[in-house]
């Protein structure tokens, strides 16, 4: 797996989470049930930024009955090294400061959706307390925080085997109008992140009282899985989906399609991991393509006149 070169130098601070507890909607989109769900994703997806850079395959959520959420993985860990200008560990940056992520400049990080790091601090921000675990560099380190503030300073627990993130958070009752995380909102999320980001491994766990749950979401065949699963209840009129990779000028571009015998089309668009709800030039360019070369085949092989 390749190695990017990144340390505590690569973080340029801007702020405090003043701004952040003073207006949550501007970073997280509202404080109701969507804001809420946010917070999971922003922690995910830095865990998926981590695969992206070939660090990470493993990502869990678990759902604890006090409403707090814990997520895993294994990627390379948030660094912990002094940040030589602040005086201040990486870590306790990368929570506690509202920073431009070095990841900005960092090869593995091109195809990335989230905000780079910065999303963890927001969920620091707006959460009653918040507790973070990082295996690097052999040891096991911890920090503890309220309400985005420092409550437990970094302490070494002891001796790590492996690298990985564990971020357990409380969302604040003070800024959320609702703090029931919805398991299927959830667990849709993850199973569509899953798809996109093929050899991912992403369980959800529900340890909640009366609904305990799991599910683990894992697409070796990546969009083509997506596809499939998608005209699950289907009849298809070709076995396999139609699928194709491809880069040009540093653009990545992944593509399945599957013909099935109803009447409606179902097209899913996504731009680094977000479903593109509207469109765009991706969409239109696929679909001037794909009526080409239908027209090209069928004028070639005489199938018009016929
Ligand atoms: C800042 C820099 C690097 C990784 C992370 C943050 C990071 C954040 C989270 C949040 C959950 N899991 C995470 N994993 C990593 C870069 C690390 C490096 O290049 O060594």
């Amino acid at each position: 797996m390749a190695e990017t070169a990144y340390t505590a130098k690569d973080i340029t601070v801007l702020e405090g989470l003043e701004p952040v507890r003073l207006r949550p909607g501007m970073y997280i989109g509202s404080t109701g049930p969507r804001g809420l769900h946010h917070l999971v994703y922003e922690v995910v997806d830095n865990a998926v930024d981590e695969a992206l850079a070939g660090r990470n395959d493993y990502v869990e959520v678990v759902l604890h009955p006090d409403n707090s959420v814990t997520v895993t993985d294994r990627g390379a860990g948030i660094p912990v090294d002094v940040i030589e200008e602040q005086g201040l560990s990486a870590l306790t940056v990368v929570l506690t400061k509202l920073h431009a992520g070095g990841k900005f400049g960092g090869e593995g990080y091109k195809v990335s959706g989230g905000l780079h790091g910065v999303g963890v601090s927001v969920v620091n921000a707006l959460s009653e307390r918040l507790e973070v675990v990082v295996d690097r560099d052999g040891n096991r380190h911890r920090m503890a925080f309220v309400r985005g503030k420092t409550v437990k300073k970094l302490e070494v627990l002891g001796k790590a085997r492996g690298t990985g993130t564990m971020v357990r958070f409380k969302p604040d009752p003070e800024i959320f109008t609702v703090l029931e995380f919805h398991y299927t909102t959830l667990a849709d999320r993850l199973r569509q992140l899953a798809f996109l980001n093929k050899g991912i491994s992403i369980t959800i766990k529900d340890e909640r009282e009366d609904q305990k749950k799991q599910e683990t979401f894992l697409a070796k065949g990546g969009l083509t899985e997506f596809v499939q699963w998608l005209n699950r209840n289907k009849k298809a009129l070709h076995a396999k989906p139609i699928s194709f990779s491809a880069t040009k000028d540093d653009v990545e571009v992944d593509l399945a399609l599957q013909y099935e015998d109803g009447y409606n089309e179902n097209t899913f668009t996504f731009v680094n991991n977000i479903n593109t709800h509207e469109g765009g030039t991706h969409l239109t360019g696929f679909k001037s393509a794909l009526t080409r070369t239908i027209n090209d085949v069928a004028k070639r092989r005489d199938f018009l006149k016929k």
